[in-house]
């Protein structure tokens, strides 16, 4: 069912032609723009009444306040299988302590006698989390995007998730426990492209926020698109993806079930195995037919993996291996040869690398203490995961003293000349004594 790409016998191509030749999935956008726009801006100007109608027609659920009340958000907490609480305990520590580390301090730099710059480290005010509700109730996401933001000092946290008609109208039970755990109270009962709108613009008691955070569909990326620049955007994620660099020594029922887990999100996810060894190919190929049909979700996981954005990638060697997973940029790497910690070492291009045999992907997607929120459809090549950073801006405090101006002020003036910006240049001169 997975589609074979034999890269074996000559010379790979440059980075472009090599990306143009690996698995990947096409998202548009675009096309769904056209219905996301009319729908951002009815919330911008209709407020509440708006997200009821909206949240009625898609939803089916007819939401007089939108806003989750604080005891349903407690009672999730307090009727929450026991063994989920404390497996979201464990991940919460666990990320916790991880993104502790990344906390950022002050730095001052003397840059001459009397002049200094000072990078002050300031959290965004208010943030939105949106927690999608479709095919899977994402509770780890709330972790994974609450506790940076916490760590990073934002004051002000939202979270946002679809309304479930099972459930007398109340976002999934899960994410409620998980907001509670984390001590958030603020939540809204509403999905999609609404949701961002909402955050973006507020509406009934949801102050706008200044960014939105939080995976999501096609129409809650369009949304966050259509958004940015209002509000700052953590990333527009794509369907999720792994690729799996290995050699002969991986095991083929460990490689088949991690391809496997990751096409378990959506029909969209990419599932990339990338080898030098034609045995483990055929093994996991004759493998996954049955594993897959062992799982719940065999459908979707079958269109994912049928897909054209995965597949078998055959190399020469790991050289070659390298350069592939390179180019293709996975949101999520693992790593299954020998010595994988040095073969990761050299990994330039991934979200997260997951080392050897007892790092599966989905550790990290739970209680690694690894973020899971990772750039996807090759974004890897420039952009990072979601971390305490993302939440932080960099203020750059100037200050000189009159004699570390004067000192500098002919630089500043044959500048200014060369850029024809002659005011610049009176700035300075007007300080000074002719
Ligand atoms: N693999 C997803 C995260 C997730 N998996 C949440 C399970 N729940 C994107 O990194
Ligand atoms: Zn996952």
């Amino acid at each position: 069912m997975l589609a074979r790409i034999d890269l074996r016998g000559s010379a790979l191509p440059g980075v472009r032609e090599l990306s143009g030749l690996l698995p990947r999935a096409a998202t548009d956008i675009d096309s769904v723009l056209a219905t996301v726009r009319p729908l951002c801006e009815d919330v911008r100007i209709r407020g509440a009444q708006a997200v009821r109608e909206i949240t009625a027609r898609i939803d089916g659920v007819d939401l007089e306040d939108f806003a989750v009340p604080r005891d349903a958000i407690d009672r999730a907490l307090a009727e929450i299988d026991p063994t989920v609480r404390a497996a979201l305990e464990e991940a919460i520590t666990r990320v916790r302590r991880v993104h502790a580390d990344q906390a950022r301090t002050d730095v001052t730099t003397q840059v001459v006698r009397g002049g200094s710059v000072t990078e002050r480290w300031v959290p965004v005010r208010r943030v939105g989390l949106y927690v999608p509700g479709g095919l899977a109730p994402l509770l780890s996401s709330v972790v994974m995007n609450v506790v940076p933001a916490q760590i990073a000092g934002v004051e002000s946290i939202a979270v946002a998730s679809p309304p479930q008609r099972d459930h007398g109208g109340l976002p999934d039970p899960g994410v409620l426990a998980a907001c509670a755990l984390l001590g958030v109270t603020e939540v809204y009962a509403v999905g999609g492209a609404q949701a961002i709108a909402v955050f973006g613009h507020g509406a009934g008691s949801c102050e706008p926020v200044d960014m939105v955070t939080g995976p999501g569909n096609v129409y809650v990326t369009a949304a966050k698109r259509l958004l940015r620049g209002l509000i700052g955007i953590d990333s527009e994620a794509g369907p999720t993806e792994v690729a799996i660099l290995a050699d002969h020594t991986a095991d083929p029922v460990h490689v088949a079930a991690d391809l496997i887990s990751q096409a378990e999100h959506d029909p969209l996810a990419g599932a990339v195995l990338v080898t030098t060894s034609e045995q483990l190919a055929d093994a996991v190929l004759a493998l996954v037919p049955a594993q897959v049909a062992a799982t719940k979700h065999s459908d979707r996981i079958t269109t994912a993996l049928e897909g054209s954005q995965s597949g078998v990638v055959l190399v020469d060697d790991l050289e070659a291996g390298l350069r592939v997973v390179d180019a293709y940029a996975a949101e999520h790497l693992e790593i299954q040869t020998e010595n994988p910690r040095e073969v990761a070492m050299r990994v330039r291009n991934a979200g997260a690398v997951f080392v050897g045999a007892w790092s599966p992907v989905s550790l990290g997607d739970y209680c690694a203490g690894s973020n899971h929120v990772l750039p996807t459809g090759g974004c890897a090549r420039h952009s990072s995961g979601l971390s305490v950073q993302s939440f932080l801006r960099g203020i750059h405090v100037v200050e000189y003293d009159e004699r570390a101006l004067a000192e500098v002020a002919g630089h500043i003036d044959a500048l200014a000349g060369a850029e024809d910006l002659p005011a610049h240049a009176a700035a300075v001169r007007a300080r000074r004594p002719a």
